[in-house]
C-alpha cells in the first residue's frame, strides 16, 4: 500500500478518503504498523497494516479504538493554567504565548540558581524516537537540568540480559512459530504481546508444547499445556534447579558450552547447590513440575523462551533474567533459528542516539558539565527531599520544577502516597504535556495540549521485532495541540537557546534517528523497513559480550563487587514472610488498558469494569471475603480499596491487583501503587512493583 493513496472507499460513502501509513506509539513489544482512513481531514478509523508481516492486519482492541481516544470529548485542546490549590484539578484556559512566556521565565529564574533543580520526567507514553527523547533531550541537555534515570520498566531484565548475552538481543519473533517447545516466562502474551501469541498458537498447531511460568493463571497461562504457578520473585531458584537437572541427567550440549560460553565450571558448581526439592520449597510448586520442565527443555529441539518483563519487577529481577538467559546456551538451543530466547530486540537497531539527543549541548552551558541523576522510580522520595547545602557533595538542590511528558507518574510510580504529596507541594512548579487531565495533570501549574500519533510525525524501533516504522501525520492537530517537539522548540527559543539544532523539524529528526543505516525512502513508501539480521544470531556463538561468548560468569559484575554468577536473590517482601502482611501482591496490567493509558476511554473501561483484586478461595474464605465485596488492601505504605474477585487466577498466598487505574477513577481516589515500594532491583536500579506484601480485609 502506498504511503497515502486516495481512493473512493464505498464502505464509508462516496467522498474520497486517504489512507495514511503510521505506527502504533504505545509501549508494547508488538509495534504494529497501522493505516488511518481519513476523510475531509477527519480520521475515520485505524486498522492494522496488512502488508506489514508482524502486524498482519491485526491491531489489539485498545488501538482499534484509537480514534475514540483522539477525538475524546475530554481531550485537552488548549493550554491550561492552574486556578485552584495545587492538586485541585482546577484550571483556566490561557494562550500558548502567555503559557510559554511564563514557563520560560520561571525555568530561567530557577536555572540561574541551579539548573539541576529542574527535572524532566518522561517515559513511554509514546515510543516514538522523535516525540520522546529528541528535542526534549536537547532542551534539557542545553539547560543542564538533572538527568532522569528512565528505569521504571525494563532495566533489571535489560541489565541481566546485557551481562549474559551482551545486549538486548535474541531470537526473531516469527521463528517461534517453528519451535517445538515454547516457555512463556513472566509474560501474559495474550494481553501484552498479542502478535507473539499468534506465532505461539501456530507452533501449538504444529505440535509444540507451551509452558507458562507465572504466579497468576493469566489468560495466557490457561491456554498453555502446562502452567507453573510459582511465587513471585522465585524465578532464579526455578532456573537454577532446571540447570541442576540438566547437569545431573546430562541433558547438555557440551560442544556448545565449550565453544561459546564463559564460566561453565563455576555455574555448574552453583547449580548443583539447587536440587529440585530446594527450589520447589522456595517457588511453592511441586518438585515433579520442575523436573518435567528441565526434561522438556533438555530433550526438545528447537526450544525457545519468550521471557518478558513481568518476572523482573522484584528485588532479584536482574539475577533472574541472568539465570534464565543461561538456559539456551546449556542445551545449544541457539543452534536453531527457532531456538533460544527473546526478551527484547531493541539492542539490534542502529539508532544514532547522540544525533537525536545531542549530549554535546551539556558543555555549551558549562564545559565538562555532568548533572546529577535522579531515578524515576524514587520520584516520591526525591520530591520530598530538601536540598543539600551549596557546595556539599551528593544530592544537590531541592527539586523546584518538573516538566512531565509521555508519562503519568502520579498513577504509575510506586509508593504513590508519597508521589502525591510531592506533586502537591505548593512550591513545586510543574508543567505537564498531555492529551488528558490525568492524575498527574491534576497536579500541574500548566497543562500543555500535546498531539497524538495521528497528528504528528515519528519514527519507531521495536522491542519485540526488528523492523523500523515510520509514522506520518494523518490529520491536522486537534484543537490547539502541538507536538512535544514543537513545544520544546518554542520553549528553547524563549530561553535564548540559539543553537541551530533547535530549529530541526520533525522530518529532519526522523531522518537523523538512523541516518543512512535505514532506507528512508522505503519507509516513506511502505511504512516499515526490516533490518538485515541473521536468522539464528548465535548458532556459532558471536555474542556481543566482551568475551564474545554467553557469559554464565560475568567479570564485569565481579569487578563491580557483585556476584559474577546468577543466584536466587529473595524478595524484599517474600510471600508468607510476615504474619501481619502475609499475602504477596502483584499488579500486572489489565488487558484493555496500556499502563494508565486508555483508562479514560469508556468503551475499554466498560470491559474492565472496576479495579479488582483477584484472591484465591482459601485466602478469601480465611478472611470472610466473597466475590464482589469491597475490600481494603493495605500495608505500612498505605491502603487501597477495590472489589474482590475470588478467582482461580490467584494462587494461594498471592493476590493480583490489576493495574493501572487512574486514581481518580478508582473507588477511593487511590490505585495499587498506593501499596508498592520505592526499593530497587539488584541490577539496573529498577522498580519492584511485584515485590510487595499486603493484608486484605472486607471494607467496613
Ligand atoms: N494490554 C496491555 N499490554 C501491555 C501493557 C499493558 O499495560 N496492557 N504494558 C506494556 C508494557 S509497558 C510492558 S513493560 C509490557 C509488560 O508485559 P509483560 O512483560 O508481559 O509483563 P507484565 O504484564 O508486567 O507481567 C506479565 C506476567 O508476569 C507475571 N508475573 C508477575 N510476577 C512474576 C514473577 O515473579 N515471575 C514470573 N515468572 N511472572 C511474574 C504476571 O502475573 C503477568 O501475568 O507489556 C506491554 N503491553
Ligand atoms: N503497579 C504497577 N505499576 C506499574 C506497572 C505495573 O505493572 N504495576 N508497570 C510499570 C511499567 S512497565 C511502565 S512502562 C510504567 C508506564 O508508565 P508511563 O510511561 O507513565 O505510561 P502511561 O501510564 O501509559 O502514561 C503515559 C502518558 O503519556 C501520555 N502521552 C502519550 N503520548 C503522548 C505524546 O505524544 N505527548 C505527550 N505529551 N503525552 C503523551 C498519555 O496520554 C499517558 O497519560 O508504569 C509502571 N507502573
Ligand atoms: S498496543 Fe501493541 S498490539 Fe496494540 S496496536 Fe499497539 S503495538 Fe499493536
Ligand atoms: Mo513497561
Amino acid at each position: 500500500m502506498p504511503a497515502t493513496d486516495t481512493t473512493a472507499d464505498t464502505a464509508v460513502d462516496s467522498r474520497p478518503t486517504q489512507h495514511v501509513l503510521g505506527a502504533c506509539p504505545h509501549d508494547c513489544p508488538d509495534t504494529c504498523a497501522f493505516v488511518t482512513t481519513v476523510q475531509d481531514g477527519v480520521a475515520l478509523k485505524v486498522q492494522g497494516n496488512p502488508d506489514h508481516p508482524h502486524t498482519d492486519g491485526v491491531l489489539c482492541t485498545k488501538v482499534s479504538r484509537y480514534t475514540e481516544r483522539t477525538y475524546h470529548p475530554e481531550r485537552i485542546l488548549q493550554p491550561l493554567k492552574r486556578s485552584g490549590p495545587k492538586g485541585s484539578g482546577r484550571f483556566e484556559p490561557v494562550s500558548w504565548d502567555a503559557a510559554l512566556d511564563d514557563i520560560a521565565a520561571r525555568l530561567r529564574a530557577i536555572a540561574q540558581r541551579d539548573p539541576q533543580a529542574i527535572l524532566p520526567y518522561s517515559y513511554a507514553g509514546t515510543m516514538g524516537l522523535v516525540q520522546s527523547e529528541s528535542m526534549a533531550a536537547r532542551f534539557f541537555n542545553r539547560l543542564g537540568a538533572s538527568w532522569l534515570d528512565r528505569t521504571i520498566c525494563a532495566t533489571a531484565g535489560g541489565e541481566g540480559l546485557t551481562q549474559t548475552l551482551g545486549g538486548k538481543v535474541g531470537m526473531k519473533v516469527q521463528f517461534f512459530a517453528e519451535s517445538q517447545l515454547i516457555v512463556i516466562w513472566g509474560s501474559n502474551s495474550i494481553a501484552s504481546n498479542l502478535h507473539f501469541w499468534r506465532h505461539a498458537q501456530a507452533a501449538k498447531r504444529n505440535g509444540a508444547r507451551l509452558v507458562c511460568i507465572d504466579p497468576r493463571r493469566s489468560e495466557t497461562a490457561e491456554k498453555c499445556h502446562e502452567h507453573i504457578a510459582l511465587r513471585p520473585g522465585t524465578d532464579a531458584a526455578l532456573a537454577l534447579a532446571v540447570m541442576h537437572e540438566l547437569i545431573t541427567h546430562d541433558w547438555l550440549d557440551h560442544d556448545y558450552i565449550a565453544r561459546h560460553t564463559v564460566g561453565w565450571e563455576a555455574l555448574r558448581e552453583r547449580a548443583l547447590q539447587w536440587p529440585v526439592a530446594r527450589a520447589a520449597d522456595i517457588c511453592g510448586v511441586p518438585a515433579q513440575q520442575i523436573h518435567e520442565l528441565a526434561r522438556a527443555w533438555g530433550t526438545t529441539q528447537p526450544a525457545a523462551i519468550r521471557l518478558n518483563y513481568g518476572m523482573q519487577r522484584v528485588r532479584g529481577g536482574g539475577n533472574a533474567a541472568r539465570a534464565i538467559a543461561c538456559l539456551p546456551a546449556l542445551t545449544g538451543a541457539w543452534r536453531h533459528r527457532a531456538g533460544g530466547l527473546l526478551l527484547s530486540s531493541s539492542g539490534q537497531f542502529p539508532m544514532d542516539k547522540a544525533a537525536l539527543q545531542r549530549p554535546d549541548l551539556l558543555a555549551t552551558g558549562l564545559p565538562g558539565r555532568r548533572p546529577r541523576t535522579l531515578n524515576m522510580v524514587q520520584i516520591g522520595d526525591d520530591l520530598l527531599r530538601e536540598g543539600s547545602p551549596p557546595g556539599a557533595p551528593g544530592w544537590g538542590p531541592k527539586v523546584e520544577a518538573l516538566v512531565v511528558y509521555n508519562s503519568n507518574p502520579v498513577a504509575v510510580a510506586p509508593d504513590s502516597g508519597k508521589v502525591v504529596r510531592g506533586f502537591s507541594r505548593e512550591d513545586l512548579f510543574t508543567v505537564v504535556l498531555e492529551h488528558f487531565q490525568t492524575d498527574t495533570a491534576d497536579h500541574a501549574d500548566y497543562i500543555l495540549p500535546a498531539t497524538t500519533q495521528l497528528e504528528h510525525q515519528d519514527i519507531h524501533l521495536s522491542y519485540g521485532h526488528t523492523d523500523v516504522l515510520l509514522n506520518r501525520p494523518a490529520i491536522a492537530p486537534v484543537g490547539q495541540a502541538r507536538p512535544n517537539t514543537q513545544i520544546f522548540r518554542d520553549l528553547a527559543r524563549r530561553m535564548g537557546f540559539a543553537e541551530p539544532c533547535f530549529a530541526d523539524d520533525d522530518d529532519a529528526l526522523c531522518r537523523a534517528a538512523f541516518g543512512d543505516r535505514v532506507d528512508y525512502d522505503l519507509l516513506l513508501r511502505q511504512g516499515f523497513a526490516t533490518l538485515d539480521l541473521p536468522d539464528a544470531p548465535f548458532a556459532q556463538g558471536g555474542f556481543p559480550t566482551p568475551s564474545g561468548k554467553c557469559e554464565f560468569f560475568s567479570q564485569r559484575l565481579a569487578d563491580a563487587g557483585l556476584d559474577g554468577l546468577p543466584d536466587h536473590v529473595p524478595n524484599y517482601e517474600p510471600a508468607g514472610s510476615s504474619a501481619t502482611y502475609p499475602l504477596a501482591m502483584i499488579s500486572p496490567p489489565a488487558r484493555n488498558f496500556l499502563n494508565s493509558t486508555f483508562v479514560n476511554v469508556k468503551s475499554l473501561r466498560d470491559i474492565e469494569g472496576e479495579p479488582v483484586l483477584e484472591i484465591h478461595a482459601d485466602d478469601a474464605a480465611a478472611r470472610g471475603i466473597t466475590s464482589g465485596m469491597v475490600v481494603r488492601v493495605f500495608n505500612p505504605r498505605g491502603e487501597y480499596r477495590c472489589k474482590a474477585e475470588v478467582s482461580p487466577r490467584a494462587r494461594p498466598g498471592v493476590v493480583n491487583g490489576l493495574g493501572i487505574w487512574w486514581r481518580k477513577l478508582g473507588l477511593d481516589g487511590t490505585n495499587v501503587n498506593q501499596l508498592t515500594s520505592q526499593q530497587l532491583t539488584d541490577l539496573g536500579r529498577g522498580p519492584v512493583f511485584y515485590d510487595c506484601r499486603v493484608q486484605v480485609a472486607p471494607s467496613a
